[in-house]
């Protein structure tokens, strides 16, 4: 009996220490997201600061990284953090975090109530000697049917709220901007472990994509430059304007060897983009479209954010991120060499897939 009782004590003991290991290291490994926004901040205020110092800092390189860092502690400490969220920038960034808040506040109420509840009835019920022993009960149908429909209530009222309005689901994915003029179209290409981000050029016309014609480091995601693509801009990072729906296409991208002519299947990505909270998969042989807003008058312009793939793709897939930035006309001019407003591109080409390629040439 006494060997029993030590024996439990140990183990309790053990599950203690190992659930006490556990909360430790989630906090660990969680501490980085909470402190990514400062990063952010302090890196975006380097950028800024770079310009000013660097004609009167390159003699003295002390003083140049003094003030930068002093002007990178000023940035982080005038954004003001949302937890680990950065700053929405979308035109529906801001409903989509209400949504969140919303979820986060119910599952928080109703965690509370349950561990309260767990923990009341751990200490009241506790084992006391001259008590009565504890009894297993089958339960209480009337509580369980109770709980569970004002679950269903609650989820069912969560799904209905976000179906509508500018942040409902409707409008983030089922309506695309039409093409034309105002809407600045991007073919989005994903491969392991990189990112291509395809522009019409001054003519309008995207190019048409051959696997055949890759060839990495000349022609990276195989742009046809004898038709409409000899003049389409290829660039590793994203630029848009603000206050104009971006369209996207996006192609996860196989991979050609030119040399041993192998082609490699795409894999499935997902572009994220946080500050957009914009996500949406790469699927192999499937494109599909996405779209946002950049809002306007936010002070959103000249800023950089980031794309990342949010979908593990292979062992480069930490790697796979790019640049996004948000310019002016004049910006957009110099990233882009054309002017993008001047002969607006109406639609995308078909994605030909790398079995129908071979076909046609046959
Ligand atoms: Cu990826």
């Amino acid at each position: 009996m006494i060997l029993t009782r030590e024996k439990g004590r140990a183990g309790q003991l053990g599950r203690f220490w190992l659930s006490f290991g556990l909360l430790a290291v989630t906090l660990i490994l969680a501490a980085p997201a909470w402190c990514q926004e400062e990063k952010g901040a302090a890196a975006a205020g380097a950028v800024q600061a770079e310009p000013a110092v660097k004609e009167e800092g390159a003699a003295n390189p002390g003083a140049r990284l003094a003030e930068q860092i002093a002007t990178a502690q000023e940035a982080a400490a005038a954004k003001k953090t949302l937890l680990w969220m950065p700053d929405a920038i979308s035109t529906y960034g801001k409903g989509v975090d209400d949504l969140f808040w919303l979820i986060f506040w119910i599952t928080g109420v109703a965690w509370v109530i349950v561990m309260g509840l767990m923990l009341y009835f751990l200490i009241r019920y506790r084992h006391r000697e001259g008590h009565d022993k504890a009894h297993y009960t089958h339960g209480n149908n009337k509580l369980e049917v109770t709980w569970t429909l004002v679950t269903i209530v609650i989820l069912v009222f969560i799904g209905v709220i976000q179906l509508w309005g500018d942040s409902g689901w409707f409008n983030i994915r089922l309506r695309l901007p039409e093409m034309g003029k105002d809407t600045f179209p991007v073919r989005v290409y994903g491969e392991q472990f990189a990112w291509h981000f395809n522009y019409p050029g001054k003519d309008g016309k995207f190019g048409d994509q051959r696997h055949s014609y890759i060839q990495s480091g000349v022609n990276p995601v195989g742009l046809d430059r004898d038709g409409p693509g000899k003049d389409d801009k290829l660039l590793p990072k994203l630029v848009v304007p603000e206050g104009k729906e971006v369209l996207i296409q996006l192609i996860s991208l196989g991979k050609y060897n030119l040399d041993t002519e192998i082609y490699t299947h795409p894999v499935l990505h997902s572009f994220f983009s946080p500050h957009l909270r914009l996500k949406r998969d790469l699927v192999p042989y499937n494109e599909g479209n996405i779209w946002f807003e950049v809002e306007a008058g936010k002070g959103h312009v000249g800023k950089k954010f980031e794309i990342v793939c949010a979908e593990l793709c292979g062992e480069g897939h930490s790697k796979m991120r790019a640049d996004f930035e948000v310019l002016d006309e004049a910006g957009l001019l110099k990233a882009l060499g054309y002017d993008w407003n001047a002969q607006p591109a109406t639609e995308f080409p078909e994605v030909v897939h790398y079995y129908k390629e071979e076909k046609d040439e046959e």
